[in-house]
């Protein structure tokens, strides 16, 4: 069972992956439009996966006797400057999701819930794989700048790169 104090910061969680799913969503849809459609392709993908974290706590929440919450969310940006913004935007998000799990971590300790902390650790797991995509990606781009044949090679790059984004669930 659940402590309301766990099941609180759980569904807080679930609001995050909720808002980290239409964020991609956008950044997918601005990326489609500039014509870009490796990263557009990434992007949809990324939002995919965010939407399955979500999942994930829901059902974990509702297993252990909680209720799983779907929230409100904010309307994320349409526009994001230029592919070096929104992918040093999408790192940025990753590192604030990262926060968000390891203060999970700390609660479920701090509550002895060992079973909560135990699931979080797939989750501990994807924020390093996800801060180190992201990261590369970033790396990446600094490279290019904004050189249009750069930019061209970097999206088909990019489309190498989706499906390889989540470990199994
Ligand atoms: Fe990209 O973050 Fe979910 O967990």
């Amino acid at each position: 069972m659940l402590s309301k104090k766990i099941e609180k910061a759980l569904n807080s969680q679930i609001q995050i992956e909720a808002q980290s799913s239409q964020v991609y969503l956008s950044m997918a849809s601005w990326a489609e439009n500039q014509g870009f459609e490796g990263v557009a392709q990434f992007m949809y993908a990324h939002s995919d996966e965010e939407r399955m974290h979500m999942l994930k706590l829901v059902k974990f929440v509702n297993e252990r006797g909680g209720h799983a919450r779907v929230s409100s969310l904010e309307e994320p940006s349409a526009k994001f400057g230029s592919f070096k913004d929104m992918f040093q935007t999408l790192f940025d998000h990753e590192v604030m999701v990262s926060a968000s799990i390891n203060d999970l971590v700390h609660i479920s300790l701090e509550e002895r819930d060992y079973a909560t902390h135990n699931f979080l650790q797939w989750y501990v797991a994807e924020q390093i794989e996800e801060e180190a995509l992201a990261r590369n990606i970033l790396d990446k781009i600094n490279l290019i700048g904004d050189d249009k044949g750069g930019l061209y090679l970097f999206d088909n790059d990019v489309k190498q790169l989706v499906g390889q984004q989540a470990p199994p669930a």
